[in-house]
This record gives C-alpha cells, sequence and structure tokens, in this order.
C-alpha cells in the first residue's frame, strides 16, 4: 500500500482521529493552518476529484454531512469555515487520496494565493 492516506485509515501510521463510519474517516491535519484544521477522507481509495463518478459519488453528499457535524462539535459552525479540496498540481494537491480540507476558528482570508 503505497497510499499515505490509505495507510492512515489501516492504523498503519497513528493520525488524531475525530470521526470513523464505515465510508469515512476524519483526523486532524499534521500541520493545521487554522485552529480547526481536519481532513475528511473517503476509506475508498480515490485520486481526486477527477475519479469522482456514479459509483462513488455517494461517498461526497456522506463526507458534506460528516463536514457539517465535525464544524458544529468544533464550535466553527456559526462562525464560519471553509471547505477545500485541492485537485491535482496546480490546484496545490500534494497527496493522491481525495480529501476535504475543514479550515475555521479564524477569519479566512479570499481569494486563495
Ligand atoms: P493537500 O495539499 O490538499 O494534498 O493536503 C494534504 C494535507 O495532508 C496537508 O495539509 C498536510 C496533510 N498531511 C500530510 N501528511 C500527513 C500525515 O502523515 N498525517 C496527517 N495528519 N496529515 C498529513
Amino acid at each position: 500500500m503505497d497510499c499515505l492516506f490509505c495507510r492512515i485509515i489501516a492504523g498503519e501510521i497513528p493520525s488524531d482521529k475525530v470521526y470513523e463510519d464505515e465510508d469515512l474517516f476524519a483526523f486532524r491535519d499534521i500541520d493545521p493552518k487554522a485552529p480547526t484544521h481536519i481532513l475528511v477522507i473517503p476509506k475508498k481509495h480515490i485520486q481526486s476529484v477527477n475519479e469522482i463518478d456514479q459509483n462513488n459519488v455517494n461517498l461526497i453528499s456522506k463526507a458534506y454531512l460528516v463536514l457539517k457535524k465535525l464544524a458544529l462539535e468544533e464550535g466553527i459552525a456559526e462562525s464560519g469555515y471553509r471547505i477545500v479540496v485541492n485537485t491535482n498540481e496546480d490546484g496545490g494537491q500534494s497527496v493522491g487520496h481525495l480529501h476535504f480540507h475543514l479550515l475555521g476558528g479564524r477569519s479566512l482570508s479570499w481569494p486563495p494565493g
């Protein structure tokens, strides 16, 4: 298994897990860019948004429900937060396993660089 996030899901690499169900896994980012910085990932290996199709799109709506739940638990739902999905090189994706960044707990600037 050469995917970093697949290894985190398998427990081969430790992580600060905040949520898990049969389809999704969530853990705190190792290099947080905000007071709350959580990554929500599908357990099934999907490389990027480009590999979302009719067979796995249900995982995306499930991921949004988990992102919303985590935002509530983190106390950032009212103040606001950002969900980011970097895709491929120009999008700044450094890990080739689809992941949703949940960022909040401070005022976030826009647009990103
Ligand atoms: P991206 O640049 O969008 O592909 O985001 C990848 C994120 O993954 C980045 O914010 C740092 C995080 N990350 C990389 N390696 C690890 C790790 O081993 N553990 C954890 N918790 N996060 C990691």
